[in-house]
């Protein structure tokens, strides 16, 4: 399979800005780029999508550019945005390119990143109108889709006039360091054509971009992929933790797992075809999706991680966490019921204070039917005491009742 027979495979190919660019990528070595503005101190599972795309190319012998948009976050990116976006400060936006920038490096170490920054924030106002918005019919601007769903609820001029400074970076990067293609998601579209649209203008017709989108992230149940309880899935393991991060993937649908293997893995075709047949034919094995949150749990957060996040998830379905450290602790029953205290509790109370039980008759009796441990050991003493020096780290005691339902005392 060449390179864009694998992509199409894989669904990874949306929109193409012209056919002449699938010979061009089979048969010649293009410079390409991506970017990312610095909305937020971490990347998300959406962006992963994006760059392993970059990485794809890579691996076919595609020179990338890695792009982070320290100008353009200033700005605010309209595109499938319902509303007008909080302005970031300086310093914010700043912080954010230092935090992603560093997570860039660990997906795809040893590429070459730019800041559109360091040519946007010299521009000046006469410059800008002139020799920049002067190639721009407002018209054109109008209608594309990322601006268009705007105009009736309202958009400033601000980000009206943000597919201008991302067209601007494609020529300048096309100008000097012989870029001729731009890939993004498809919500990138309008902001890809504008640059193109700058580039036909300012090189005559000789000079030839590219562009190419990659389709959203869908699941079969509509409701939003990359999403959890808490939010976002982020690729930083201080906001997702490596164990909810690999929950996530070990949850996917039967219905999407195999598509999510082709978008966000590196296995062969032959690999994906035989957990295909696996999930038609032993579903309850769950081994496409083991092997999904594995290989995706790896390539963000490291073998190491990974092996931390299969040790909690086994602990917690086994019942067997006493040999857990307290950072797996945290790890695995983070967004538990949990109660605070400085005393020592009564079983029978704790388990009502976690409201793991409604009564302390329901509670006596769990005990009585050997249902009740603390820190995986089975109570059958009513009277038991939960104290601080039995804790993991002399920190956090952990009740089970029946084989799935926790809670947690923080002393
Ligand atoms: C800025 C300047 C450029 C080229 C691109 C940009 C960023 C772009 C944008 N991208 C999204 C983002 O940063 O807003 N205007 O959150 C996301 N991307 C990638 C991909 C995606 C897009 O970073 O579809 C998901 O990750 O394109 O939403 O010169």
């Amino acid at each position: 399979m060449n390179l864009i027979e694998d992509l199409k495979w894989r669904g990874l190919l949306y929109q193409v800005t012209d056919e002449e660019i699938e010979n061009k990528l089979n048969n010649e070595k293009m410079t390409f780029y991506l970017g990312a503005d610095p909305t937020a101190d971490s990347l998300h599972v959406g962006h992963l999508l994006a760059y392993l795309v970059a990485k794809r190319l890579m691996d076919a012998g595609h020179q990338p550019i890695l792009l982070i948009g320290g100008g353009t976050g200033l700005v605010g990116d309209p595109s499938f945005k319902k509303s007008e976006r909080q302005l970031l400060t300086i310093e914010q936006s700043l912080k954010n390119a230092e935090g992603i920038t560093k997570q860039v490096k660990r997906i795809l170490p040893n590429t070459k990143i730019v800041n559109n920054f360091d040519w946007i924030s010299g521009l000046n106002a006469i410059e800008f109108l002139r020799d920049v918005g002067k190639h721009f019919n407002v018209a054109y601007m109008m209608s594309k889709d990322s601006v268009k769903s705007r105009i009736e609820n309202g958009i400033s001029f601000t980000e009206f006039a943000y597919q201008i400074l991302q067209a601007w970076d494609f020529e300048h990067l096309f100008k000097n360091h012989n870029c001729s293609l731009q890939i993004g998601g498809q919500d990138q579209w309008g902001n890809i054509t504008a640059g193109l649209e700058l580039i036909r203008k300012i090189h005559t017709i000789e000079a030839k971009a590219y562009g190419f989108t990659f389709p959203l992230v869908t699941k079969s149940d509509g409701t939003k992929f990359g999403k959890t309880e808490s939010g976002a899935l982020w690729l930083d393991k201080e906001k997702t933790s490596p164990y909810e991060f690999y929950q996530y993937w070990i949850n996917t649908a039967d219905a999407d797992v195999i598509m999510r293997l082709k978008q966000f893995t590196f296995l062969s075709r032959e690999e994906i075809e035989r957990l295909e047949v696996e999930v038609k034919e032993r579903p309850e094995f769950r081994e496409a999706q083991k092997v999904l949150a594995e290989e995706i749990t790896k390539l963000v957060h490291g073998e190491k991680e990974l092996e931390k996040a299969i040790h909690v998830t086994k602990a917690l379905f086994s019942g067997k966490i006493k040999d857990l450290d307290v950072e797996e602790i945290e790890m695995g029953f983070k967004g538990l019921p949990t109660i605070q205290t400085s005393e020592e509790l009564l079983i029978t109370d704790a388990l009502l204070e976690t409201e793991l039980v409604k009564s302390k008759r329901e509670a006596r009796d769990l005990i009585k039917g050997n249902a009740i441990s603390v820190n995986g050991d089975k109570v059958s003493d009513f009277n038991f005491l939960i104290k601080k020096e039995n804790a993991f780290g002399n920190k956090y005691t952990i009740i089970r009742k029946g084989k799935k339902k926790y809670g947690m005392i923080k002393h």
